[in-house]
């Protein structure tokens, strides 16, 4: 984030930047300071795509009153009625997906065919939890007495907070924001700062669906200033939040004090395993697209290979010669396979990591720099570590860049072992024809989510997304799981005997 005095139609040559607003009680409106940030095109930090508001307390306050004032009218709104504008969302989605994916490619760098997938998720994701508001089934259960009923049924929240990173600046909003609305809550949502824009469409077009006023705001600005701020606030019930350990830790630390729940969706370090016996073509395609998509920034991403000794050096050379192929560049040209990294901090990050490898004694065999001859932004190639040991600080840590680490194992007890050994427990997948090593295998990684004969990549939304250890705090998104984290469930007991029934004391008669 590149933080600017108040600059209203700054030009680049001719072209004005245009200037967005945070979205408050259905007005579009600057941060009470008039301070702003800019938001930069990674492929080429010259283009500055917009100007939006530094927002800090104040906005914040604001925002949190009004969702509170919302939250009275929206929790009384029938469900169904509710998904009827998500269903209208979805459909403005579907029909603006191509403008909505260069946006985002321009954006956040993500090659074009990659941010179509995010606007497809977000149309999946919007469709999927609008189909809640005419299920959000509760139970109904006998109860142990005479003429007593008993139930229970899903209560929104209250004023939830939205706060979510830029990778896939569309797609995590909607997992959180559409099944959080269809519940009969009312949102704070906090976009991450490198893509501001992508989430102020997502915000216009759930407006012209007919959101009403308050029942989802949204706020830009810092982690400090405008994050902090939500995790003080009383008012503010939930926070779900996707992005590093680091933050995540912060988070949960301060929602602490004011008991909020907490939906944290983390860091990964994800293993694909390569047995002997693997189809090796199978398993080349899967791990570049698993390691070097989204310029390997996906908290899914293929960021460790545990391959059996046997099939170990016919892999290494596959995957080295085909990610030198990869053609890097900006997403919007054709023929682009890997697009830049987020910012420059992301690639001195990335930088630094290639250095600890090389320290710690792994070998370099492909990649590792800088790739200037893409372009003006921050490219990095596609990059590969042979001979790493399950030990080493480039295989434990998240790096979140185009990197991953070749580690040979001799069996499929030693594979499981080096997998699981890592505090994170996302993605995982496994290639082999061999059954019983593939159910081993899921009944063994201990992770949310393991692929068989197929990348760490590819989540769909109908499906529990989420991973073990500290990856997260035990919870799910997406798929019936959706609801779980947005609604409280009340219990509800009618006696009809028209007498006192005691429970566990009196005798059935
Ligand atoms: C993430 O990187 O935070 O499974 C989410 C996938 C995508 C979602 C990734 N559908 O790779």
């Amino acid at each position: 984030m590149v933080e600017t005095q108040a600059v209203v139609g700054e030009k680049t040559g001719s072209t004005a930047i245009p200037e967005f607003k945070n979205f408050i009680n259905g007005q579009w409106k600057p941060a009470k300071s008039g301070r702003t940030f800019q938001s930069i095109n990674p492929a080429n930090p010259s283009d500055i795509v917009g100007i939006f508001p530094a927002s800090d307390k104040q906005d914040v306050d604001e925002a949190v009153a009004v969702a509170k004032k919302a939250y009275e009218e929206w929790r009384l709104y029938p469900a169904p009625k509710r998904a009827e504008i998500l269903f209208r969302a979805g459909q403005i989605f579907a029909e603006r997906k191509e403008e909505l994916s260069r946006e985002l490619t321009r954006e956040m760098g993500k090659v074009l065919a990659e941010a179509r997938g995010d606007i497809q998720e977000v149309i999946d994701m919007v469709f999927y939890a609008a189909g809640e508001g005419r299920r959000m089934f509760g139970n109904t259960t006998p109860s142990e007495l005479k003429n007593k009923f008993a139930m229970s049924v899903r209560m929104p929240i209250g004023v939830i907070a939205c706060i979510t990173p830029w990778n896939f600046p569309m797609a995590i909003p909607s997992w959180k924001i559409a099944p959080a609305l269809v519940a009969g809550n009312t949102v704070i949502f906090k976009p991450a700062s490198d893509t501001p824009l992508v989430a102020t469409r997502f915000v216009e077009i759930l407006e012209e669906a007919g959101l009403p006023a308050g029942v989802l705001n949204m706020v830009t600005g810092g982690g400090g200033a405008v994050g902090d701020a939500i995790l003080e606030h009383p008012d503010v019930r939930l926070v779900s939040f996707t992005g590093s350990c680091e933050v995540g830790r912060h988070v949960n630390e301060k929602c602490a004090p004011t008991f909020k729940r907490v939906s944290l969706e983390m860091g990964g370090k994800n293993a694909t395993i390569v047995m002997d016996d693997a189809n090796l073509d199978l398993a080349v395609d899967g791990i570049i697209w698993g390691a070097f998509g989204t310029a390997g920034q996906r908290c899914t991403a293929t960021s460790r290979v545990i391959v059996q000794k046997g099939i170990y050096p016919k892999l290494r050379d596959k995957l080295v010669e085909k990610a030198k192929s990869l053609k890097l560049g900006y997403g919007l040209d054709p023929g682009v396979d890997v697009g830049p990294v987020i910012n420059e901090a992301s690639l001195k990050k990335i930088e630094k990591y290639v250095q600890i490898g090389q320290e710690d004694g792994a070998k370099l065999i492909c990649g590792g720099h800088r790739a200037t001859s893409a372009g003006s932004g921050w490219f990095f190639e596609p990059t590969i570590f042979d001979e790493v040991k399950p030990n080493m600080r480039i295989a434990q840590e998240e790096i979140f860049g185009p990197v991953t680490a070749l580690i040979p194992v001799s069996d499929l007890k030693e594979a499981l072992h080096v997998a699981n050994d890592i505090e994170f427990g996302l993605s995982t997948a496994i290639y082999t024809k061999n059954v019983n090593q593939a159910f081993e295998a899921i009944r063994d990684l201990d992770a949310g989510i393991t692929y068989v004969n197929a990348p760490t990549i590819g989540a769909e939304v109908h499906l529990p997304f989420g991973g073990t250890k500290n990856t997260g705090n035990g919870h799910r998104e997406a798929a019936e799981a959706c609801l779980d984290i947005f609604t409280e469930w009340k219990t509800v007991y009618i006696d009809y005997s028209d007498k006192l029934q005691r429970a566990q004391i009196d005798p059935a008669e």
